[in-house]
């Protein structure tokens, strides 16, 4: 029989905890592909703590140092343990094959979208941030202020006018991208790794920005977005 897997997410004050975009990512894949499993939720303050007591390997920083990162998967059936959310969409593609994320040997291609999408929607991100320390414990709200300001530097949402037209930018560019399939998903007529990493990125600004923050973004490209995050949560069957 098989074990459920154990995900570790992060906490909020948010009902329901879920908020942060990259262990959103291994919870799609993971229900998408009808894989029993756990959350555990741990406090931003405690994970490089959590993470080394479980063994969990570090991630790497933009600089190369080591940093402690969530998500990370326990995978009981296997003993794997894995850090990063692309490692571990990629582990359980390979050890879970049916229901596939990176059809027809996707994997490369969707590796590479991954990064671009990922370049394309960092340089908006630090008005974000300061929402997502409006969402966090006071510990976890001050250690997350440290960890990002490595990153971009304080004070955040000064700028915050020329972050919207960034992030519109983005979404325009991205757009286009979704202009060139003939089906909803980014490769036509069938979900794959692509489409959760926008999702979980738009379920981010929905569940961490204000309402009417959220609308904003909502009424770009006719709509486009919350069409996306609506399309790839109910193929993964969260709603
Ligand atoms: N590339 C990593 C990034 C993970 C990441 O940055 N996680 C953040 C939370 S979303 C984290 O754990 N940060 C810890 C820190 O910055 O100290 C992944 O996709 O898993």
């Amino acid at each position: 029989m098989m074990l459920p897997l154990v995900l570790y997410d992060i906490l909020s004050e948010l009902p329901g905890n879920n908020w942060s975009a990259n262990p959103a990512k291994p919870r799609f894949v993971l229900s998408y592909k009808d894989l029993p499993f756990v959350t555990l939720w741990v406090e931003y303050s405690d994970i490089p703590i959590a993470m080394k007591s479980i063994g969990a390997k570090p991630n790497k920083r933009q600089d190369g140092s080591d940093v402690y990162t969530v998500p990370v998967l326990n995978d009981p059936n296997t003993g794997a343990l894995i850090t990063d959310s692309l490692e571990i969409a990629s582990y359980l593609e390979k050890t879970y094959p049916e229901k596939p994320i990176f059809p027809n040997n996707s994997e490369p291609m969707i590796r590479a979208f991954d990064s671009a999408y990922e370049s394309l929607t960092r340089p908006p991100a630090k008005s974000m941030y300061a929402r997502c320390a409006e969402i966090l414990s006071p510990a976890s709200a001050k250690f997350f202020i440290e960890a990002r300001s490595r990153y971009a530097p304080l004070p955040w949402g000064v700028t915050y006018d020329e972050d919207w037209e960034l992030l519109e930018k983005a979404h325009n560019t991205a757009y286009e991208w979704y202009q060139k399939t003939d089906g909803k998903w980014v490769m036509g007529d069938t979900l794959s790794y692509a489409d959760i990493v926008v999702a979980c990125h738009l379920l981010w600004y929905k569940r961490v920005l204000k309402e009417d923050e959220w609308a904003r973004i909502s009424s770009w490209n006719g709509g486009k977005w919350a069409q996306v995050l609506a399309d790839v949560e109910k193929e993964c069957k969260l709603v």
